[in-house]
This record gives structure tokens, sequence and C-alpha cells, in this order.
């Protein structure tokens, strides 16, 4: 469970590991119970699945929102584990907004570098991830990718991603000088990162699966996140009616060199 020492590493630079939060156990139930969902092709919304298609992600695209419709994903987005953690990481209240499911099978394109409050537009504040392994993830199978000492930036403005690599559309450029690098987990190890922080993936290549699971939350303080991420739910499954909907727009960041040191500067978004 959460030490000290992920307090720190949180607060000083907006992620920590928590590791084996969940057993290999709960892993292997959460994978087989989400594989049967890919194969009975029953899940509402999201992506759709192709059977034809030479994309791998088209056999098994991601399940957006799982906890809308099924237990299984809303229990695992409540968790006491991880309410306990980002409640300790943050001294706020989580709000439980979104849950995916990756499936990122072998050939599988990435996701290129991103802010999740790009997305999730929750103000004021941030909002948080708790992205969970199903599979071991490492650097073959395309695992997260975290660029360090980005935990407290603006939300950057973003430029067209390769859609070789990624399968969205959009990313974040890097200075000279900054880079992602891999984070590697184990089934039940649990990343949380705070939305400002830059992440994202690579392409799967290797002939394994890369299985996880991800929760998205805006904190107790927020008032208002984007449209889509409603529902909002309280960690014991009740709905929230407080929060409003966040509009798109405001400034974003783009890189600037000043006194010898790349930093962030706020412009108006194109
Ligand atoms: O798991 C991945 O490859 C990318 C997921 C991600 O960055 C996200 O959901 O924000």
């Amino acid at each position: 469970m959460l030490q000290k020492t992920h307090i720190q590493q949180y607060r000083q630079s907006g992620f920590t590991i928590v590791r084996a939060l969940f057993s290999h156990e709960e892993c292997d139930a959460l994978r087989e119970h989400y594989m049967q969902m890919n194969a009975r092709g029953d899940y509402p919304g999201g992506e759709s699945i192709d059977r034809t298609s030479d994309d791998s992600l088209h056999h098994y695209p991601r399940i957006m929102m799982p906890h809308r419709f099924e237990e299984v994903g809303l229990n695992w987005l409540i968790d006491p584990r991880i309410n306990e953690c980002l409640t300790g990481l943050t001294l706020l209240e989580p709000l439980a907004v979104q849950t995916m499911y990756y499936f990122k099978p072998p050939g599988a394109r990435g996701q290129s570098l991103h802010q999740d409050q790009f997305y999730l537009r929750t103000r004021p504040g941030t909002c948080m991830a708790a992205w969970m392994a199903i599979d071991r993830c490492d650097e073959e199978n395309g695992c997260l990718r975290i660029v360090p000492d980005t935990g407290d930036l603006p939300v950057m403005c973003t430029k067209e991603a390769d859609l070789n690599e990624s399968f969205s559309g959009v990313e974040i450029p890097l200075p000279k000088g900054k880079g992602a690098v891999p984070v590697i987990l184990d089934p039940g190890d649990v990343l949380f990162f705070n939305g400002q922080l830059i992440h994202g993936s690579l392409p799967n290549k290797s002939d394994r699966f890369r299985n996880t699971i991800i929760g998205h939350y805006i904190m107790g303080d927020a008032d208002e996140c984007s449209a889509g991420y409603h529902p909002v739910y309280r960690m014991d499954g009740t709905i929230v009616e407080h929060v409003g909907k966040s509009e798109r727009g405001g400034p974003c960041g783009v890189w600037v060199e000043r006194d010898g040191q790349v930093v962030p500067e706020l412009v108006a978004q194109a």
C-alpha cells in the first residue's frame, strides 16, 4: 500500500508507482473477463471490432467506459485501494469519471505523448490517472512512457502525431534535452500520475499482449470537467450532481528558451 516515499515522489514529480496493489489472480480474472467480452463483441460505444482488418487494434479495440455498463469495471474504478492511494497522494477526495481497458495486441500502435488534462479539462485543479498493468508491461510490448519533470506544466499546445506509430492524432512536441522514459510494470502494479504529466506509449513490437486497465479521476475540489466524462461518480458508486461541463479553449504552453533554460510559455490556442 501507500508509503511515505510514494507521497514524497508524487509531490515532487506528479507520479508514483505502487507495486502489487492488486494480486496476479485479480489481474488474471480481469484479463479473462475482458478477453471474453472482446470474443463476444458485445460491448457498447467506443471503437468497433473489425476482425478482417490488417490493423490488430481493430481486432482488439479499447473498451471505453466499461464502468458505465458493467460491474467489473465500476468495482475496479472505485476500489478502496485506489481510493486510499489517490486520497493519500493528493489529500483530496477523488471523483471517478473514466475507465478504459486496453488489450494492446502484438503489432498495435501506441499513443503519442499527451497530457490527460488536455482531454478532461478539470477545473480548478487537475485530474489523476490510475494505470494498472494486467500483463507485464515492458519496452518490447509498448509500456507506458513518461517524461520526467513535466508534472507541473500547463496544458501544452499539440502538433500532428505520426499515425504509423500512434492511434491518436495529436502529440506534444518535446524540446531538446527532454525525453520519455519507460515505466516497467508487473501485473497488479499501479502507476498514479496527474493530468499535467506528459506520457504516451510506442507500438507493441513483441508477440505478447499488453493488457492494462486505466481509471481517470477528477479531484474533489473540481467544479467542472469535459462533457464526455459525465456522469461523475463518488468512490461509493453514487453519482455526483454538482460538477459542471467545461468548455474547450484557453491558452496552451509552447517551449521557449529563457536564461539558458527551456520553459513553457502560454500562448493563445491556434
Ligand atoms: O496505455 C497507453 O498506451 C496509453 C494510455 C494513456 O496514455 C492514457 O489513457 O492517457
